[in-house]
């Protein structure tokens, strides 16, 4: 029997949620923010199907959607990246008058990527840290030093796990700021004192006791599985992260991700394209491989780029049983699969990489045996998966498909296959991406500091150009124990600045590493409790990681974050670059030196005088033991 049904029967518990308002109305409302348009809350519900009936789309070009969006949306990150350059000088370069010289053709301007690694709460705080100085509506990040209005200028921000918390938390609420997540009289967004066991706090109230918060998340659950669909513990996890992270009371249970395509802001290209990104597993494995499919959910489509299935799906009809690329004329249309929770849930698949990873933390063996125990039972259950049934993917492409004859496709957590930044969807050929400033928050090392193993990932699985890699360019990158010899994971380091030096276009990586400037701000990817004051002292330690300390380590590092934005696009316009861009890339690209004797063990110090912060370390176990207790508490009830 599956874990949620056990839980489900355990509770049995009348009183569902609250039906949600009339479908039609809200689809055809014009609202400025992500829209509560599923038709029956949690639970996907068939639909009366639009005159073209969706089907699936081949991978060799972009969407038809994607196609009309772009002109919409580099028509604002134009008039943003003046604004950039209007505070951010590069060596007096007249940027504003290229870009103006340039406008009328709009494949010659920079086209630019932000990836947001996963690693659990610390790499969405460390993440936010980034976007914060990237905004150009957080107060003070356009002064001299800063780089606000990053955000403006790109076109796509791509995020996983952690990462792809970060984007459901901007982008859900209505593309919000980092400092409206942290203010508390602001509807007390990021209120991760109060556990993702234990239910949320609004107003410095529990909404719920602990009891009714999992009797609501099990009930809503229980919809979805009602209405005759598979349901896993991730959609019980999927919930919980929406009442976390989406405004109002009721964890967000209507708000699909496809409803993000709807807000007028988002059509009329006022934010840049959310991209989240999750893994596929085959059945029965419990290691995903650097062969694993790599899917992407954007508001339009979920979907994957690579060869084994090399298709899209419409995100808003995901659900409805589609069979070899089209929707059998008996089959109805469904709606309310793409709960936003339910996304960003199947992108921090953590349960599996937790079992995996038990045995090196040091977590008390007493507690160690009970997550075992517990998830020993998922695992057994399949349960450690987000099940996608019906697989949209169904009996299409079949000669080479892998995973056209199975009825259900099961995703992971986008980290799973070592590339814990989401640079996928972002080295795409077709999307033409020129600059990827990609923030590493992983866990690589003992003490949980990055050390170039996600891009030595994406680097190996490139070369797999006729297979898995199918042709995505990505520039050489050296091994860890060059990274962490050389120090490229100790301040930012550029990869590709030759691009003559790959023999198809890749495009400039701006690799950003998380590092103690103000804040020891490695905290495990399992601490799941945060007071106010460990949150924003790490936020802003990212902050500072992504702007050198504000210029302080490097009063050159905005002009060189302008030279690696415009690299690309002068080299296509056959123009020089301003002298700064020189010393520029002297000093931040990677010169080929490979080192790699086995470096002494890697262990920072911050820049700055550290809020040391002793509770930390003690936080995990006591978390964990929180965790086991509530959930197998339940579960044996
Ligand atoms: C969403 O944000 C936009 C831009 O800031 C604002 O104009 C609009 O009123 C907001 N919508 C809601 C429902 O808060
Ligand atoms: C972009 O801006 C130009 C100049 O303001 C305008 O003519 C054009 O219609 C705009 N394109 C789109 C797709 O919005
Ligand atoms: C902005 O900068 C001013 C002047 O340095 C400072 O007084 C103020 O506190 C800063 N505001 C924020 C939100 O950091
Ligand atoms: C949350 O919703 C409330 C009420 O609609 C609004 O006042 C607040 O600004 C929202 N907070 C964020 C961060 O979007
Ligand atoms: C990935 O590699 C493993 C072992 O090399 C192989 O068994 C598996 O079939 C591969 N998966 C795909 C989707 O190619
Ligand atoms: C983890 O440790 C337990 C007992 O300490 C042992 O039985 C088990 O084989 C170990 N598993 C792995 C994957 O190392
Ligand atoms: C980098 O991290 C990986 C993954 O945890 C680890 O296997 C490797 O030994 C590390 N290398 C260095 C030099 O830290
Ligand atoms: C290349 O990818 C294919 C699957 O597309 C896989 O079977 C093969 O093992 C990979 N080769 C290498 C060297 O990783
Ligand atoms: C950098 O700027 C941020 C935001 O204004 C501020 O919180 C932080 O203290 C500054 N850090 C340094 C080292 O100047
Ligand atoms: C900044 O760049 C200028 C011009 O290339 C150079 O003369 C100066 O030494 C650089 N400053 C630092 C701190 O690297
Ligand atoms: C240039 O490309 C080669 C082959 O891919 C690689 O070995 C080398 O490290 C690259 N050099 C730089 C500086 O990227
Ligand atoms: C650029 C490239 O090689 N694309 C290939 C990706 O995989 C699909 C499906 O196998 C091929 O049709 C493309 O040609």
């Amino acid at each position: 029997m599956k874990t949620t049904a056990l839980i489900a029967t355990a509770l049995a518990l009348p009183g569902a949620i609250a039906a949600p308002s009339n479908l039609d109305e809200v689809a055809v409302e014009v609202i400025a923010r992500a829209l509560p348009n599923a038709p029956d809350g949690y639970a996907p519900q068939n639909v009366s199907c639009p005159s073209t009936r969706p089907s699936i789309r081949s991978a060799s070009t972009l969407s038809d959607n994607e196609e009309k969006w772009l002109p919409v949306r580099r028509n604002k990150t134009l008039d943003a990246m003046k604004d950039f350059f209007g505070h951010v000088s590069v060596g007096g370069y007249d940027v504003a008058g290229y870009l103006d010289k340039h406008a009328s053709n709009a494949s010659s301007l920079p086209n630019v990527a932000v990836a947001v690694s996963g690693g659990g709460y610390r790499a969405m705080l460390n993440g936010a840290g980034a976007i914060k100085a990237f905004d150009s509506r957080i107060s003070n990040s356009t002064t001299k030093g800063h780089l606000g209005g990053l955000l403006q200028s790109a076109t796509y921000v791509a995020g996983l796990s952690g990462g792809s918390w970060l984007l459901g938390s901007i982008w859900v609420n209505n593309f919000t700021t980092i400092s409206d997540l942290q203010t508390t009289s602001d509807g007390d967004l990021w209120q991760l004192s109060s556990s993702i066991f234990s239910g949320p706090d609004k107003g410095g109230l529990h909404i719920f006791d602990t009891v009714d918060y999992y009797k609501n998340l099990v009930d809503e659950v229980d919809d979805k599985k009602d209405a005759g669909y598979e349901t896993a513990v991730t959609d019980l996890w999927g919930r919980a992260l929406g009442y976390q992270f989406f405004n109002g009371t009721d964890g967000g249970v209507d708000y699909t991700w496809s409803s993000i395509a709807d807000m007028s802001d988002f059509k009329q290209g006022n934010q840049p394209l959310p991209l989240v990104v999750a893994d596929g597993r085959n059945p029965g494995e419990k290691v995903v491989g650097g062969n694993a499919t790599i899917y992407e959910f954007n508001p339009w489509e979920f979907g994957t780029w690579d060869p084994t299935i090399y298709g899209f799906a419409p995100l808003e009809y995901l659900g409805s049983p589609f069979e070899d690329g089209k929707l059998p004329s008996n089959g109805s249309c469904v709606r309310g699969f793409d709960n936003a929770g339910f996304i960003i849930g199947t992108s921090s698949t953590l349960f599996n990489q937790f079992l995996l990873q038990l045995n090196t933390t040091s977590i008390p063996s007493a507690v160690q045996d009970l997550v075992r125990k517990f998830l020993t039972k998922l695992s057994r259950a399949d349960d450690d998966i987000a099940p996608y049934d019906p697989n949209p993917f169904y009996r299409y492409n079949e000669d080479t498909s892998p995973y056209a004859a199975q009825t259900t496709l099961e995703l992971v957590d986008g980290g799973e296959d070592g590339q814990n930044i989401p640079l996928q969807p972002v080295i795409q050929p077709n999307r033409h991406i020129d600059v990827v400033f990609a923030i590493d928050s992983s866990a690589d090392t003992d003490m949980n500091w990055p050390n170039g193993t996600s891009l030595v990932a994406t680097y190996e699985r490139s070369l797999n150009a006729t297979g898995i890699g199918n042709h995505t360019a990505f520039p050489a990158v050296p091994d860890t124990n060059t990274f962490v010899n050389e120090g490229l994971n100790t301040r930012p380091t550029f990869f590709g600045c030759n691009s003559s030096n790959t023999t198809s276009m890749t495009p400039l990586i701006v690799y950003i590493p998380n590092y103690p400037y103000s804040y020891l701000s490695n905290t495990s990817t399992f601490m799941m409790e945060y007071t106010d004051e460990q949150r924003d002292s790490l936020i802003t330690n990212g902050y500072e990681v992504a702007t050198m300390g504000n210029g302080t380590r490097d009063g050159n590092w905005t002009a060189c974050v302008g030279c690696a934005m415009l690299q690309r696009s002068f080299e296509r316009t056959g123009t020089k670059l301003p002298d700064i861009c020189d010393t520029c890339f002297s000093k931040y690209c990677w010169d080929g030196k490979i080192n790699s004797t086995t470096p002494a063990k890697y262990e920072p110090k911050a820049l700055d005088p550290v809020k040391e912060d002793a509770a930390v370390n003690a936080i995990v176990p006591a978390m964990l033991a929180t965790m086991v207790a509530t959930v197998v508490g339940f579960s044996l009830v």
